[in-house]
């Protein structure tokens, strides 16, 4: 993509409105704009990590065996007067009458959408267990939206749903959400704590919250330093073997989000050397509720026998857009955004640095010719501007290289490399550059599978 045909609006100062780092340059580095209170457009770089955050969470749970379908974001009142949440969700949820007077909302969850898909569609225990998953915009009017998309009104969420014949079963189900959550997260360059949680609205007596330990996180939390360092599992996790051991290392040793915190327990549990209490960002929540929904609406099995049973479900979400916010919340500089090489917009930048000098133009093309045609994606800094602020903008926008290509260098063969996150500087011949690149995209790809 050359930058002189991108849609790419960059602010020179922080915007007034931001309270966060995170909010602040996704301003500035153009890859959201305010609709209104909590609501979000996003514009073409903001999208492109907002789609690889999407594809890297479809992937995982892909890989723990859910089935992806897509449910609408507008649903009928009616599904909800039947499992009696329609009143008890309050004024968080958008009701809207349509022509007809009839009561409708715009989603806020689905258990009680993907509960009657179910049950209007599986009779047998044969058919079970399921995951059943969607991507898709929900709307909370929550009534301090702010942080940017940290908490929006409208914001998107991956958001399963288990169903399974016995507590066991589900038991199976939740710990395949589990696992395939610390891959997921790891795959972001995140590191993901889970603890145990409340579970409000959606109910159940089983949760846990994955955070992601940051300053500006909305909640204090509280945890043993060993859960740090503990890696996630690999890609070829068997996610039909046992997981109870992962899930079992992950969760022996306390943490817990402020509402489940026990002060009491810490301190005998955790010796003090060993405790932390930092501030985290909720990026998933996972929920095992049993019979909640299958009860009220009537989703039932035949089993072995011929007996009817309700079928034993979980939920479990990840805050899509959420993460954009996380991810930046956990790597950045004072120049800007420095982005894990999985959810990068771009994989390079590459700055001609002396527009119109014959020998760096034709260097320029020919290299983005050639990265490109290699399968690398590239933004091509070919405006008129000032090396300084081409460098600047660059660094803001948080691309993981920078080809730099300017006539002193060209004199003696050479390119510089830089890499964002270390600010290493490598003067480079072409073919050497080009192969670092190369070799840093396989190795990207080598750890996502
Ligand atoms: N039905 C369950 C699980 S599918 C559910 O709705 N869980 S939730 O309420 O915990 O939301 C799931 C995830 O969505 C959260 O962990 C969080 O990462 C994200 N999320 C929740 N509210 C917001 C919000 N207002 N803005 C951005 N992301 C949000």
């Amino acid at each position: 993509m050359r930058f002189s045909r991108y849609f790419l609006p960059l602010l020179r100062d922080d915007p007034k409105e931001a309270e966060i780092t995170s909010h602040r340059l996704m301003l500035r580095a153009g890859l959201i704009r305010q609709a209104s209170a909590g609501i979000y457009s996003w514009l073409p770089l903001g999208f492109k990590v907002l789609h690889k955050i999407e594809q890297i969470v479809r992937e995982e749970q892909d890989r723990a065996g859910a089935l992806e379908l897509l449910m609408p974001t507008i649903q009928s009142a009616e599904l909800w007067k039947e499992s009696g949440r329609y009143e008890a969700y309050g004024k968080e949820m958008l009701r809207i009458s349509d022509r007809h007077e009839r009561e409708m909302l715009y989603g806020p969850t689905n258990e009680e959408l993907i509960t009657a898909i179910f049950r209007d569609a599986v009779k047998s225990y044969k058919d079970l267990p399921r995951i059943l998953y969607h991507i898709q915009w929900k709307f909370r009017d929550e009534i301090r939206p702010r942080f940017g998309v940290m908490r929006g009104r409208e914001f998107l969420m991956k958001d399963s749903y288990s169903f399974d014949l016995t507590v066991d079963d589900a038991r199976k189900s939740y710990n395949k959400m589990f696992v395939s959550y610390l891959r997921t997260f790891a795959r972001m360059g995140l590191k993901s704590i889970p603890m145990v949680a409340e579970t409000g609205p959606i109910g159940g007596n089983l949760s846990h919250e994955f955070i992601i330990l940051a300053d500006t996180g909305e909640s204090e939390v509280h945890c043993h330093r060993d859960l740090i360092a503990l890696e996630p599992p690999g890609a070829d996790i068997d996610y039909d073997g046992d997981l109870s051991p992962i899930v079992e290392a992950f969760t022996s040793k306390y943490a817990a989000t402020e509402e489940k915190h026990e002060a009491e327990r810490f301190l005998k549990e955790v010796r003090e050397e060993d405790r932390v209490t930092a501030r985290g960002i909720e990026v998933g929540h996972i929920f095992f509720f049993g019979t909640k929904y299958s009860e009220s609406m009537g989703a039932r099995v035949q089993g072995p026998d011929g007996e009817l049973i309700t079928v034993q479900m979980g939920s479990y979400g990840i805050g899509v857009s959420r993460l954009v916010g996380a991810i930046i919340e956990a790597s950045h500089d004072e120049a800007g955004i420095i982005w894990p090489k999985s959810v990068a917009p771009f994989d390079l930048g590459l700055i001609n640095v002396k527009v119109g000098d014959p020998a760096t133009d034709t260097a320029c093309e020919d290299l983005y010719t050639r990265l490109e045609a290699a399968g690398l994606s590239v933004l091509f800094d070919d405006r008129d501007e000032r090396a300084g602020a081409k460098f600047a903008a660059m660094d803001l926008i948080g691309l993981p290289f920078q080809l730099v290509v300017g006539p002193k260098g060209l004199a003696s063969g050479e390119v510089e490399l830089k890499e964002r996150a270390t600010g290493a500087r490598h003067s480079l011949t072409f073919d050497s550059a080009f192969n670092r690149l190369l070799a840093s995209q396989a190795e990207t790809k080598r750890q996502a599978s």
